[in-house]
């Protein structure tokens, strides 16, 4: 008999889950990137399932101004580790998630990498507050087990002139959990 009820909740838990005030949620707290490992805080950024792709509400601070390239990368670590084969300041984050396998980088509205996200635009005292708009992501629990990647330069959203938008070194790095 209580294992009756018990089953009975969880399957009313589960149909709570599939409703929209309850939609996943995932976060990941960010660090500053260095050639000696992840350094000093620089705040979080928040992914929730919504109706026309996931909102990504960004809460960061320390960074320098100006646009950044901004993605979801494949592995869940912020360590130093090889880019193009040289040690780098997270590299061992790898490279953008990319679960069909694409190999294009053609930004959160193309059909390339399913981590390009939308560019991050920090503000002259090196914080960012906004919130943004990933068309293409949804079921953000796909993205626990991965990491976030904040880059030096900005996102032109191609591999030319540079590869995968020009943004360049590591920055800032967050694991998704
Ligand atoms: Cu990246």
């Amino acid at each position: 008999m209580s294992r009756n009820i018990a089953a009975g909740l969880m399957a009313v838990c589960g149909l709570a889950a599939a409703t929209p005030l309850m939609a996943a949620t995932v976060r990941a707290v960010v660090f500053l990137a260095s050639p000696t490992g992840p350094g000093g805080p620089a705040g979080r950024v928040v992914f929730r399932d919504r109706p026309g792709g996931a909102r990504i509400s960004i809460h960061l601070y320390g960074l320098p101004p100006g646009q950044h390239g901004f993605h979801v990368h494949q592995n869940p670590s912020c360590a130093v580790g090889p880019v193009n084969g040289a040690p780098a300041a997270a590299g061992a984050a790898g490279g953008h998630y990319d679960p069909m396998a694409t190999g294009k980088h053609m930004g959160p509205a193309g059909k390339g990498h399913l981590g390009d996200l939308p560019y991050l635009t920090v503000d002259a005292n090196g914080s960012d507050h906004e919130t943004l708009v990933a068309p293409r992501l949804s079921d953000v629990n796909r993205l626990r087990g991965h990491s976030v990647v904040i880059h030096a330069g900005g996102d032109n959203y191609a591999d030319q002139p540079k590869p995968l938008g020009g943004g360049g070194a590591r920055i800032a790095c967050g694991v998704i959990g």
